[in-house]
């Protein structure tokens, strides 16, 4: 059984958004024209409370992009995103949302961010993901949206770990690429195991 995993294709990621990814709205209609060939299409929602502690915002003298430590390790502070119930959280509007099976929130938990949608970025909170994908007998991930060096490739790379077999089809994905981190989730997805098309 196949799923096509959908992740973060929100307003905010899209061009005119809070975290504007280049490029983001032009994979909307190719992904709606993907969803007919998969068992399962699971939609992610990067979902944050206002005042979250991803944002540069809730940082005394830090700007978007500058990197902190937090209990579970180095972050990236992001300008205000994908506030829970604002026209930025909401998905784009040509998504088809409707032929979603699932839709996987993440980044609700105030002090604690979720690039991954099987766990949050301790690496050990999971979202329940994993129990759905397998008690539905899926064992095949295609994975596409927004951000192929974010969301995505923690994802991707979760998924492997996990044992399912992962492609990443890059050309309805598209990146922040901060410093390069395109060229470094590339090859760390081609480590785990992630086919790369
Ligand atoms: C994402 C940064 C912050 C993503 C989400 O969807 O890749 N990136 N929150
Ligand atoms: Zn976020």
């Amino acid at each position: 059984m196949k799923a096509l995993i959908v992740i973060d294709v929100q307003n905010d990621f899209c061009p005119g958004g809070a975290l504007a990814v280049s490029g983001g709205d032009e994979i909307v209609q190719p992904i709606n024209a993907l969803m007919a060939r998969f068992d399962a299409v699971i939609l992610t929602q990067d979902w944050h409370p206002a005042g979250h502690s991803s944002f540069a915002s809730s940082h005394a003298g830090k700007a978007p992009f500058d990197l902190v430590e937090m209990p579970y390790g180095p972050q990236v502070l992001w300008p205000d995103h994908c506030v829970q119930g604002t026209e930025g959280a909401a998905f784009h509007a040509s998504l088809d949302a409707t032929r979603a099976d699932l839709i996987i929130r993440k980044g609700f938990r105030p002090a604690i961010d979720s690039y991954s949608a099987f766990f949050e970025n301790d690496h050990v909170t999971p979202t329940g993901l994993e129990g759905y994908l397998r008690t539905r007998g899926i064992t095949d991930l295609t994975m596409v949206g927004l951000a192929t060096d974010f969301c995505v490739n923690f994802s991707a790379v979760d998924a492997a770990k996990l044992g399912f077999a992962v492609t990443v089809q890059q050309d309805l994905c598209r990146a922040i690429d901060l410093d390069r981190s395109l060229a470094a989730a590339q090859s760390g997805m081609r480590d785990a195991g992630v086919t790369l098309a």
